[in-house]
């Protein structure tokens, strides 16, 4: 076992509400004035932000949504989506950040696991969310908040703030109550809702954000990673919200072009994405020192591992380091990490000062040096558990310990190696990526009989799905049928999920049971 014991902050024993603490604390210090969001069309102060929150926590008591349930969040990223977020925790309501790329069908499982009493959907993501929400507030009672354009005859969220009175008193929690979800994916079986506490939040900003980072008041970052990921919601609001930083916002997709955009507008001190895009971004002429930014001093990467050629690429072209670490949706962000000033690129670090870090085999032993095991972790932003989801929960969640189903090596350097996934799991731009799920969406083709997934590396080391499919008798496999595939996938389970390769067979392997057998398929490729 590595790490420290250290204790770096104990969250009070009586009334903790994490709003106070992230939005109104920063007033009560004489921050009022300063930036807290900026997004392409707007801008708030904290002062704003806390009045704003304030407003929304008053609407939802006026709406009836009881403490302790849950309001669904589908928003782009916006200055509104911090008011929602805080403004609900404020309430003691826990806010629910659903990833805006899912389909309508993993809305609706993510709406009705966590019963949700209220939805807020940004107005542009209307058209496909709208149907989905509609249906169940038909048979059930959901209060349906749209934000930012055109009402659809529901409530509207503009006019929820402007009816509501500016001053609040915070729902009385503690520490220990639950403050937020969010939905982590899995290799088998639903997405489980996981439940985070009103001090996880500062956990994760004092021990990560700003004793690894260092953020301060005076930074001001940018996360391509959005908010409802919990690398983006760490990034661009615990982190900087607890130092009184600010925060630059993008709605939009990040692609290389309109991130660069985005750092010579607002030139962020701190720059936070994924691999898949800095390796985009080397990939495009635009790119150039600070990455567009004049005083960019840190860039951090996280989701999947950071190869590399691509980290010393991107301190090579940007001129300052990319910090890559290791976090999850259950430890609610990093714990093991490169530091600033000593990066090792191709590793993950070690673990961040707070967290304790082990390698199992597994029976449960801890492995001899240099040899590969599980990474387990302890530390204090770990989740309470998964929503209804006790045997997951308890494999997950193992008294002190959180179980990551990552393989890691430690090298003679003593930083952490990763050594991929205990299960199939694969991640594609820093989004997961079940096979099941693309295999899934695959067998729903009428060509295909049987489909097969695999992550595979593309030529910068990228993981990426790669497909075997067994066709159905008579099926002629052209580049035309190929294509209809990768289309028929990114409808089906997601943009980022279609096969970049698909390779016909006449069987796949299978054991006994009739479990398609991946492991060999990788072996072979
Ligand atoms: C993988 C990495 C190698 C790993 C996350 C930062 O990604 C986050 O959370 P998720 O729940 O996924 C967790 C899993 O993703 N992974 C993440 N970072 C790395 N693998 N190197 C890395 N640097 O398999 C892990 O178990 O989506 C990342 C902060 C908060 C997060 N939730």
């Amino acid at each position: 076992m590595t790490g420290t014991q250290a204790q770096f902050w104990t969250p009070p024993a009586g009334a903790y509400n994490a709003a106070i603490d992230m939005v109104d604390r920063n007033v009560r210090e004489g921050r009022s004035e300063k930036l807290a969001f900026v997004d392409p069309a707007a801008s708030l102060t904290y002062g704003q932000l806390s009045e704003r929150c304030n407003r929304f926590a008053n609407a939802l008591r006026r709406l009836g949504v009881p403490t302790e349930h849950r309001i669904a969040l589908i928003m782009l990223d916006t200055i509104d989506m911090p008011v929602a977020f805080w403004g609900a925790i404020k309430a003691g309501v826990a806010p629910v950040p659903l990833n805006t790329l899912l389909t309508p069908e993993q809305w609706r499982f993510m709406i009705e696991d966590s019963r949700a009493d209220a939805v807020v959907v940004s107005a542009d993501l209307y058209e496909r969310v709208g149907p989905v929400v509609e249906e169940i507030a038909a048979q059930r009672s959901l209060h349906v908040i749209i934000n930012g354009g055109a009402d659809h005859g529901q409530l509207s969220f503009d006019r929820l703030l402007a009816e509501n009175s500016p001053d609040a008193e915070a729902a009385d929690t503690r520490a220990d109550d639950v403050a937020f979800w969010l939905y982590s994916s899995g290799s088998t079986g639903a997405p489980k809702g996981t439940k985070h506490l009103h001090a996880s939040a500062m956990h994760t900003a004092k021990l990560f954000g700003q004793e690894v980072l260092g953020f301060s008041e005076d930074d001001v970052v940018f996360s391509a990673a959005k908010l409802f990921f919990a690398y983006g919601l760490g990034n661009a609001m615990s982190f900087p919200m607890s130092v009184g930083a600010t925060a630059i916002l993008m709605p939009g997709r990040p692609t290389p072009d309109s991130v660069i955009e985005t750092m010579r507008r607002h030139n962020p001190t701190i720059f936070c994405g994924v691999p898949t895009l800095f390796a985009a971004m080397l990939a495009n002429p635009s790119m150039s020192h600070g990455a567009g930014s004049t005083r960019l001093r840190l860039s951090t990467s996280a989701g999947e591992a950071l190869p590399e050629e691509i980290g010393k690429r991107w301190q090579e072209k940007s001129g300052s380091e990319v910090i890559d670490g290791i976090g999850s949706t259950e430890m609610l962000h990093i714990f093991v990490s490169n530091r600033p000033g000593q990066v090792c690129y191709g590793s993950s670090g070690t673990p961040v000062p707070g967290y304790d870090a082990m390698l199992v085999d597994d029976s449960g032993q801890h492995v001899a040096q240099g040899e590969i095991g599980e990474l387990v972790i302890r530390g204090p932003s770990s989740a309470e558990g998964y929503w209804l989801q006790r045997e997951k929960s308890r494999r997950t969640f193992r008294g002190e310990w959180t179980y990551t189903g990552d393989k890691y090596r430690i090298g003679e350097d003593g930083n952490y190696y990763y050594c991929g996934r205990t299960d199939d799991m694969f991640k594609v731009s820093g989004i997961w990526v079940s096979p099941f799920e693309v295999e899934s969406a695959l067998v729903t083709h009428s060509a295909v009989l049987e489909a097969a997934v695999i992550g595979r590396e593309d030529q910068d080391g990228l993981v990426k799905p790669k497909a075997y499919v067994v066709l159905k008798p008579g099926v002629a496999a052209d580049a035309n049928l190929f294509e209809n595939l990768k289309e028929h996938v990114k409808a089906q389970a997601g943009a980022w999920k279609y096969p970049r390769w698909v390779e016909v067979r006449t069987d796949l392997p299978k054991t006994a049971t009739g479990k398609i057998q991946r492991f060999k398929l990788r072996e072979e490729d």
